[in-house]
């Protein structure tokens, strides 16, 4: 199975934020799925992909993110 690897993302505060986040993660190579839970915060990406992309990724779209486990 493909790994999957979750993050605390900061900043999101509607669905439109949750989709900007979701197609952020889509769009970098690797990534075979993302949702985030707006309740949360928490994104869940599956694929093989260095964390350090996703946060670089989510830094630009403008939310934060840390790695969690
Ligand atoms: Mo809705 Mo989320 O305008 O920034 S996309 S609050």
């Amino acid at each position: 199975d493909l790994p999957v690897q979750r993050l605390q993302v900061a900043g999101a505060t509607c669905g439109g934020c949750v989709k900007s986040i979701e197609q952020a993660l889509l769009s970098v190579t690797g990534v075979m799925d993302a949702q985030m839970d707006l309740a949360s915060g928490i994104a869940s990406i599956i694929g093989t992909v260095q964390p350090n992309d996703l946060i670089e990724t989510l830094e630009r779209a403008g939310f934060p993110a840390v790695v969690v486990n």
